[in-house]
């Protein structure tokens, strides 16, 4: 495609932008009938060992006036349970597709061998069932799961192919945390969803969506639009995960109150940090404690999402699609919090909630560099090469998209070593699979920003990031690791590597 065409492509997908967003205004839209908060069941495996997932079809209302939306979703019409197991608990899986394409289903923030990890190699086909053996045994975490299925991730998870993974060691009363669930333990699957004018779920990525991941104008939690959650007057814990496709949250309340955060992906935090903003990208989690004990109502909201490109090309795009549409994606509302009169089971903020973090790693058996490209016609964009065949944007990895036949990369089983990824263009959140990793170093020099503290799975990388990794589960050659993009547009258009570990 070369440059012209290229532009005249994106201009058009800037006028069908526009015209999505007359529906904003739609009746289905309308804010006067909000709904409440959905909690998805808790389906808790601490005494069966046993978790039965049927992947299926369904139909779906976002909004309370919206029409019904054929979804996908894990043992229900859309999203997942809440599953929770223990940690030291063997769990027997089955996941059966009852789809009519072929699913792969990952666990994400799951410490397990290669062979049940659920990539892209272990995809079932429809009909048929998969069944791992989960050993759990890991920290107390929230992690999740979801549709890995190369290279139908992206609109598989968008229909609804999630579900949230909780790992518990029975300990949280102790440790002074909410952990009522659905009371004061609420767990927010945040996506953000664009619809057609009544209302019903759309995902037709255009140009733009597949250069900048595809981003919703509304944003669902559980799959509700808008909802409004009733709490007690008492700490709250909110378990998050941004379950989107490409965008990123910068979280806040409307009036300020801070959240107080208390773990990442891979586990608890030694205390709580209260911060005013939390940044969010795709396939993270965290975990915050609100105080609600003045009982006044509040709104979460998401400030704008500006990854859309610096100077160049992707920066043009993104202004020109601003400028036509008038989309400049101000805040976002994603749901408000009432406190209700009586009081709940926490009324202070704990002090202390774990052991201190280990020192960070200083010795390591190797260091790789991973360099995450967007490429047109087969040369990474951004470093002086334009133009190419036409076919679409085409992502990679050091140059190199994704093939499923290709391991790039062998780790030794037991070690710990030093990745040092970066990023041009675009901020990408890179995810590894198998592993937990700590950051030693960010956009912002040498002390990592607040969300990178702590141990994590998915790390946003703003230019450059570095993480101390440790192998410890295994992955055969026919069953590799994943390392990727975890905005599952550029995912699913290579932007993603094997390792294998032994
Ligand atoms: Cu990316």
């Amino acid at each position: 495609m070369d440059r012209r065409l290229f532009l005249k492509s994106s201009l058009a997908a800037a006028t069908t932008a526009a015209v999505s967003v007359a529906t904003m205004k739609a009746p289905w839209a309308r804010t006067s009938a909000r709904p409440a908060l959905p909690m998805p069941s808790l389906l808790d495996l601490t005494q069966s060992g046993r978790l039965d997932l049927v992947a299926q079809q369904g139909t779906h209302r976002f909004g309370q006036a919206s029409q019904p939306s054929s979804t996908f979703g894990y043992n229900q019409a859309y999203l997942g349970p809440i599953v929770r197991a223990n940690q030291g608990q063997e769990i027997a899986a089955r996941v059966r597709n009852n789809l009519r394409e072929p699913l792969a289903t990952h666990w994400h923030g799951l410490l397990i061998p290669g062979e049940v990890d659920g990539g892209p190699h272990l995809a079932i086909d429809p009909g048929e069932a998969w069944e791992p053996i989960l050993q759990i045994d890991q920290p107390p975490s929230t992690a999740w799961f979801h549709a890995h299925t190369h290279p139908h991730t992206a609109r598989q998870v968008y229909a609804g192919l999630a579900g949230v993974f909780q790992i518990s060691d029975g300990q949280d009363g102790a440790r002074g945390l909410p952990h009522e669930h659905g009371v004061d333990d609420l767990t927010l699957v945040l996506q953000d969803r664009r619809f057609d004018d009544d209302g019903r779920l759309s995902y037709r990525p255009g140009m733009f969506d597949r250069m900048q991941g595809f981003r919703g104008d509304h944003i669902v939690v559980n799959g509700a639009l808008n909802p409004r959650a009733g709490v007690p007057r008492s700490i709250v814990r909110l378990r998050l995960l941004n379950g989107s496709n490409a965008r990123i949250y910068h979280l806040r309340f409307d009036d300020g109150r801070p959240m107080h955060v208390m773990a990442s992906d891979s586990g608890y935090w030694p205390q709580p940090v209260p911060t005013n903003e939390l940044r969010m990208a795709p396939g993270e989690r965290f975990e915050v404690l609100v105080d609600f004990i003045d009982g006044g109502d509040v709104s979460l909201l998401t400030g704008s999402d500006q990854n859309r490109g610096g100077p160049g090309m992707m920066g043009m795009m993104g202004n020109m699609r601003s400028f036509i549409t008038g989309l400049v994606d101000d805040d976002l509302p994603i749901l408000s919090f009432h406190p209700e009169g009586r009081k709940g089971a926490i009324d202070r903020m704990p002090e202390k909630i774990d052991d201190d973090l280990d020192q960070l790693p200083t010795n390591f058996a190797r260091k790789r560099e991973f360099s995450l490209d967007m490429m047109l016609g087969g040369m990474p964009m951004g470093r002086g090469m334009m133009g190419g065949d036409g076919a679409g944007p085409a992502m990679g990895i050091n140059g190199r998209p994704f093939d499923m036949r290709h391991i790039n990369e062998q780790v030794s089983l037991g070690t710990t070593e030093h990745w040092v990824i970066e990023s041009n263009m675009l901020m990408h959140p890179f995810h590894i699979h198998g592993v937990r990793f700590r950051v030693l170093a960010d956009e912002t020099g040498q002390a990592p920003r607040l969300e990178n503290r702590g141990y994590k799975d998915t790390v946003l990388v703003d230019g450059r990031a570095e993480v101390a990794v440790e192998f410890t589960q295994p992955a055969a050659p026919e069953t590799p690791f994943m390392y990727h993009c975890h905005i599952l547009e550029h995912e699913d258009a290579g932007m993603m590597g094997q390792f294998g570990v032994s």
